[in-house]
């Protein structure tokens, strides 16, 4: 008698299948209009690779709650087609925070996903004017094609979107990266640090997570654990990015390596050194198990959620 094995989770397969999905429908919502220049920079820098992780959160938060729901034995949703059009939004606005942060008023990059950055092939004025296409695109696609959500949740993670990338969130954590950037004494702690990248990029990480539970009408309970596996994730995902500073190459990476030391950047290998940071990493991924694990959010079966926050932590790019 042969034994009846539950097959491993292939997270490479579900890597590549995911981010398929995601690239097929921001293709189609990126369809080249009028006028063809502005769309086919916006094109270039959506359509340009990276790792979709942020819209992977999304889609494996929403599966997370549905499975909930589902085994609660209440109305069978289609999570994939609910938190889609959020999931596609959220790596517009993402693409155009790229954008701009290579624009030589701020970063001044060259290279982006391994090719050469949007100013570099359409132009400073272009690439400003694409990132600002980029955001109001991202809510106009969210408020549009989000289907079978209750008003009063859309608005909520409409708000959110909005709180995630303005002055609360992206835009702000940037502004003070700036105003850290460049000083020659560390006088930067980690509260700092964390401030920073709170904003900068945690805001877009916490807000993948809730919005995925939001738009499938999760309990606060539910929220509240989505809502801390952001902070948790989202400071993880920072630590790798300061570590793959130091230690990457920019054919791995895609992007410039050492520019954080070049430039005095406040990061968490400046503040607490590269053993140091690598200490933090791990707590942060048991901390994160934990929670996934105590808060039941990988009931589907597949441990994607257990999966994206390792991807998260052991990426090499
Ligand atoms: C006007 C909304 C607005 C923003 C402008 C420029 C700026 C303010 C903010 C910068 C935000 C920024 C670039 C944060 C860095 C986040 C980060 C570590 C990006 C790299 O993300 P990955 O590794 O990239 O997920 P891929 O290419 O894989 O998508």
């Amino acid at each position: 008698m042969q034994l009846q094995t539950k097959p491993e989770f292939d997270f490479e397969s579900y890597l590549l299948a995911r981010r398929k999905l995601v690239e097929d429908r921001l293709a189609l919502y990126l369809v080249e209009q009028e006028p063809a220049r502005l769309w086919q920079s916006m094109r270039y820098s959506v359509l340009s690779g990276g790792k979709r992780l942020r819209a992977m959160l999304t889609l494996a938060a929403a599966e997370a709650i549905a499975a909930n729901k589902n085994i609660d034995g209440q109305q069978k949703l289609d999570p994939i087609e609910i938190a889609l059009p959020c999931a596609c939004a959220i790596e517009m606005v993402h693409a155009m925070s790229l954008v701009h942060d290579d624009l030589p008023c701020l970063d001044n990059d060259d290279l982006r996903r391994g090719k050469p950055t949007n100013h570099k092939v359409y132009g400073e004025a272009l690439a400003l004017l694409a990132g600002d296409g980029l955001l109001m695109l991202a809510n106009e696609i969210l408020i549009e094609h989000s289907k079978d959500v209750a008003a009063t949740d859309l608005l909520a993670v409409v708000r959110e979107l909005c709180r995630a990338t303005g002055p609360s969130g992206m835009v702000g954590g940037q502004v003070k990266d700036m105003e850290f950037t460049g000083s020659d004494d560390t006088k930067f702690d980690i509260a700092t640090v964390e401030s920073i990248h709170s904003g900068k990029t945690g805001a877009l990480i916490r807000f993948s997570l809730w919005s995925g539970g939001k738009l499938m009408g999760a309990n606060e309970t539910q929220l509240a654990s989505l809502y801390r596996l952001g902070e948790i994730l989202g400071l993880a995902f920072q630590i790798t990015d300061d570590l793959l500073d130091v230690t990457g190459d920019a054919k791995t990476l895609g992007k410039t390596p050492g520019k954080d030391e070049a430039t005095k950047k406040a990061t968490w290998v400046r503040a607490i050194g590269i053993d140091g940071a690598r200490q933090k990493l791990s707590e942060m991924e048991s901390e994160g198990i934990t929670l996934i694990e105590k808060s039941a959010l990988d009931i589907s079966g597949a441990p994607v959620l257990k999966a994206l926050l390792k991807y998260a932590i052991h990426r090499q790019k």
